[in-house]
């Protein structure tokens, strides 16, 4: 069975990896990722120019719905996985994570990118929910087309973003302009969604403690947004940029769903969370087996064939 793909001429040998955030804050956890069987690539926790705590208080919560995170970007600095990733690059291809508080970070982030030995793709998230105070760049669409503009002139090395999850057909036009006017390698599409709120019954409280409880949102929840977004967005963008979905993957039927949607890579968060990096080989003989009771032995058979009713 071949469950492969390719961006900006890189070969994945597997399709799946972590979603930034999850189990890639330390090297310790960048290793396990690096060797766990079924993942074919990883990406390192979005970084800022400097180390960050983050939020303080319990900020990551667990419930049947899914999880919710007000984490606060916290990360041990673009230098430290910058060196990470140079050091292991010759694995396998690898995605660094920035996501600049404003758009000088951003630039000054990918400035130091481009002077670097680094020869992986870049994915510049634009849709953190959780600094106080700092909106989602991916719902500023004059924002993302600016720094985007900016970063093209100098930023030479595969780049790719991460979008926060549209809600209306008109934004998902509106994005898709922005981004088709770009050489981008790839979008990733859901970041979580944004500020919601989980309730703890036995306290009548919220779940977690930042911003007065409200957080990110993912795991099962998160699915049909992210299948929209994923099937959305392949519909619009140009062919040459492809497309990491992420959310609500449980088992080999989500990671087939968001194939079958227009995804190229699959990644994995809130199970990530839950299970460890043993998730990605359970994930990989699960999708092979939804493949092989549909008579396919390579996901290229279905990437984006969602058929519709109409
Ligand atoms: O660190 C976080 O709070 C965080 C980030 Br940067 C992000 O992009 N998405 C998310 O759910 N949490």
């Amino acid at each position: 069975t071949t469950m492969t793909a390719s961006i900006a001429g890189f070969t994945f040998d597997d399709i799946l990896l972590n979603a930034a955030g999850v189990y890639c804050q330390t090297t310790e956890e960048l290793d396990q990722i690096l060797e766990a069987p079924g993942a074919g690539s990883l990406v390192t926790k979005s970084a800022t120019p400097m180390e960050r705590p983050g939020n303080p208080g319990v900020r990551y919560a667990d419930m049947a719905l899914g999880s919710i995170n007000s984490m606060g970007l916290p990360n041990l600095s673009l230098d430290y996985y910058l060196e990470y990733a140079i050091a292991h690059q010759a694995d396998k291809p690898l995605f660094l994570s920035i996501a600049g508080l404003s758009k000088d970070d951003n630039l000054q982030m990918l400035r130091e990118i481009q002077a670097s030995d680094f020869n992986g793709l870049v994915e510049l998230n634009l849709s953190c929910p959780n600094v106080p105070g700092k909106p989602q760049t991916g719902y500023d669409f004059d924002t993302t087309r600016q720094i985007l503009t900016e970063a093209f002139t100098f930023f030479k090395k595969p780049l790719g973003v991460k979008l926060p999850p549209y809600f209306d057909i008109a934004h998902f036009d509106m994005i898709a302009a922005v981004l088709n006017d770009f050489p981008l390698a790839f979008v990733n599409t859901i970041n979580s969604i944004g500020n919601g709120l989980m309730v703890n019954p036995d306290t009548d409280t919220a779940m977690i403690a930042p911003k007065g409880g409200f957080g990110g949102l993912g795991g099962a929840i998160a699915k049909p947004t992210a299948l929209a977004n994923v099937r959305g967005l392949r519909q619009r963008l140009n062919p040459e940029i492809k497309i990491i979905g992420t959310g609500g993957v449980k088992d080999g039927r989500d990671v087939y769903d968001l194939i079958l949607c227009g995804a190229d890579l699959v990644s994995v968060g809130t199970t990530l969370h839950q299970e460890g990096p043993t998730v990605f080989n359970r994930l990989k003989h699960e999708l092979e087996t939804e493949m092989k009771v549909k008579a396919y032995d390579d996901v290229a058979q279905f990437r984006g064939q969602l058929q519709t009713l109409d």
